[in-house]
């Protein structure tokens, strides 16, 4: 009997995974965890039945969230990543010279599951410059002040227990946690199917931050494919940071074009921002 995974991408349309096996199934605190093994993918991290992460495009999303920002910043000592429990935006971030790079992960099975079932994305964790914090996001972040250079939310959907990782009192919070030159990034969905959602977090940042951008990255597990960022930055302008010429790490996606290209973005974004 064949055995198929699928994820509702909204009401009205659901993208299914031809599946070999069921590597892993817990109810957490937070959220239902499972790691599964796909045909097509390879394994899977699903959080509450909404693809996180596949072996075989997670490059895509964790390149584009960690390269971006860091690039636009330039000179990035301390770098924090709230959310992101299964390592792999802090496995990018530690391609660069940074000094220290810390995370904050509300759920430790999250961890636990990448430790055992990703470990291409947890060696971030034995790194001397990473440090785990297991706790929420949202308080950790108050208690700091013009301390880290850029910080990156990497959150699942805003539903649950990400839902306050979406909210302008957050945003305020991070920008104040920023250095003077501080760059912040956020993942924000699907043009397509959060249209409300990206246009509300753009105007916060908007508020909030002397430069709002929004950039664009094409994940095929994610609904719609067609995925989007959106950075605020209190003193780089993200459409004309010095990017270096070429990197010295490996990348599948990211390249000094697709920084620059990824700015520009298509019309009907513009229009659900200037609506
Ligand atoms: N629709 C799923 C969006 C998930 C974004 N975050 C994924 C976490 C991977 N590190």
């Amino acid at each position: 009997m064949e055995l198929w995974f699928s994820e509702m991408q909204s009401k009205n349309v659901k993208m299914s995974y031809k599946i070999k096996n069921v590597l892993h199934s817990e109810k957490t605190k937070f959220q239902n965890l499972a790691v599964l093994d796909s045909e097509e993918f390879g394994r899977m991290l699903i959080l509450d039945d909404v693809v996180q992460l596949t072996m075989k495009d997670e490059f895509i999303y964790h390149e584009m969230i960690a390269h971006v920002p860091l690039f636009t910043h330039g000179s990035p000592e301390r770098v924090l990543v709230i959310g992101g429990g299964d390592g792999g935006t802090l496995h990018e971030i530690l391609k660069h010279p940074v000094k220290e790079a810390h995370l904050v992960e509300i759920d430790e099975k999250v961890i636990e599951a990448s430790k055992k079932f990703f470990p291409e994305l947890s060696v971030a964790f034995d790194d001397p410059r990473a440090k785990i914090f297991c706790e929420d996001g949202i308080a950790y972040v108050k208690r700091f002040k013009n301390h880290y250079d850029v910080i990156i939310v990497d959150s699942t959907d805003p539903v649950g227990p990400a839902v306050g990782l979406f909210r302008k009192e957050f945003y305020k919070d991070i920008f104040d946690a920023l250095t003077e030159k501080g760059v912040f990034v956020a993942q924000t969905e699907s043009p397509f199917y959060y249209e409300g959602l990206l246009k509300e977090v753009y105007n916060c940042i908007a508020e909030i931050f002397p430069y709002a951008a929004v950039y664009t990255a094409v994940v095929p597990t994610y609904p719609g494919a067609l995925w989007t960022f959106i950075m605020g930055s209190k003193q780089v302008d993200p459409n004309k940071a010095n990017v270096p010429e070429s990197c010295d790490f490996k990348t599948r996606y990211y390249t000094p074009d697709i920084h620059k290209a990824c700015f520009k973005i298509p019309a009907f974004i513009k229009e659900i921002l200037s609506k």
